[in-house]
Formats: structure tokens, C-alpha cells, sequence
């Protein structure tokens, strides 16, 4: 058994749930904010995910970024110790997923050198009457920036326990693939 501590930022247009799903991972339905709750900066919020079939556990350290512009540049200076990421839209609003490319970017800028992965999300798929972003334009954008796929409500808790089952797995897989290669380097110096 493994106990591994991750940083994942959590970034998107403002309103999109990006809060709604950091407070209802871990199946925690109960969690999920009634009132509107503007994020000013970031909220930190800490959720345990066993990964699937496994004893692993990942302790995940949410950082709920704002997702007002003003605060990017001290939102950069947090995100550079991030392992992995989401980027959030809301499948009734087009200008959330165009903004995508431009939450990308920002994210890129501040990843450094570090080997770090990704997904994107579509949330708010319980008001499917008022969508307007299709599930093959997520797939097709996320595919296209090698980054997991997935789409969910917040407010149903829809494919939020998904998401963090992935990203826990992908991030021990990561670490273990992490450790072999520091054993091989350590055998092959001698
Ligand atoms: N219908 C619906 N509303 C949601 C969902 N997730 C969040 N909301 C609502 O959208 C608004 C913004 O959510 P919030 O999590 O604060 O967005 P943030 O600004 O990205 O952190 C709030 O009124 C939420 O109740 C969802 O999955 N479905
Ligand atoms: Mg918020």
C-alpha cells in the first residue's frame, strides 16, 4: 500500500463548477454548495481516493483556482508545484469551452519542466436541454492535447467519482513507473 499526497489545480471560466466538483469529489454528494460562492483566488480542499482495485490511496490536494483573470499571475505562482491538472467548461456555455485553449496555455506557462497530465471536463451535463457543447468537441480537444475526457454534473454527482478514480490511478501508475526507472538508473551506475 502506497499513501501518496498529489496536487491537482483545478482551473476553468468562472461559474462553470469547478468549486461544485472539488466539494463533491469523493462521493460526497451531501458536499455539494447550494449557494453560489464566488472563489476569490484559490480554495484548498483535501479528499481521499482509494485507487481502484488496490490498497493505494491518493491524498489529493485540491487547488480550486478562481476563475477571475485578474488573479492569473499569482494563480501562476501556486500552480508551479501542481502534478496534474483539470480544466472545467460548462457544457451550456460555448465561451467556457473556447477558454479552454486559453486555460491551457496559462497552465503550460507555469508547469516548467515538470512531467504532469491532465483532463478536461465537462460539467453540467444534467441540463442536457441546454447544451451546447457536444461530447465529440470535448473528446475532440482533449484527444488533440493528449488529456483524459470527461463529462459530469456536480449537481447529480454524475462522473465525479470517475474522474478522481482516474486521476488517482494515472498518478500512482505514474509514480511507480517513476520509481522503477530511479532503480534502473541506480543499478545501471554501478
Ligand atoms: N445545473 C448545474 N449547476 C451546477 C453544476 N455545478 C455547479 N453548478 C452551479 O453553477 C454555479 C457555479 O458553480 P461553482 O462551483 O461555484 O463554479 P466555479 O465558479 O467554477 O467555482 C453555482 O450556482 C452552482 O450551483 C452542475 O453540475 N449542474
Ligand atoms: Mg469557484
Amino acid at each position: 500500500m502506497v499513501l501518496l499526497h498529489g496536487k491537482l489545480v483545478v482551473a476553468g471560466d468562472m461559474t462553470v463548477g469547478k468549486t461544485a466538483i472539488c466539494h463533491v469529489a469523493g462521493n460526497d454528494a451531501a458536499s455539494y454548495p447550494k449557494t453560489y460562492n464566488c472563489t476569490n483566488l484559490a480554495d484548498l480542499v483535501l479528499k481521499q481516493i482509494r485507487v481502484p482495485d488496490s490498497d493505494d490511496v491518493v491524498e489529493f490536494f485540491l487547488f480550486d483556482s478562481s476563475g477571475n483573470s485578474v488573479y492569473l499571475e499569482s494563480l501562476r505562482d501556486a500552480w508551479i508545484t501542481m502534478d496534474m491538472y483539470c480544466i472545467v467548461y460548462d457544457v451550456t456555455n460555448r465561451n467556457s469551452f473556447k477558454n479552454c485553449a486559453m486555460w491551457l496555455e496559462q497552465l503550460s506557462q507555469a508547469r516548467g519542466d515538470h512531467n504532469i497530465f491532465g483532463v478536461l471536463i465537462g460539467n453540467k451535463i444534467d441540463k442536457e436541454n441546454f447544451r451546447v457543447v457536444t461530447t465529440q468537441e470535448g473528446k475532440q480537444l482533449a484527444n488533440s492535447r493528449k488529456m483524459g475526457f470527461f463529462e459530469c454534473s456536480a449537481k447529480d454527482n454524475k462522473g465525479i467519482s470517475e474522474i478522481f478514480k482516474y486521476l488517482a490511478s494515472e498518478f500512482t501508475s505514474r509514480y511507480r513507473a517513476r520509481i522503477r526507472a530511479l532503480e534502473k538508473m541506480a543499478r545501471d551506475s554501478y
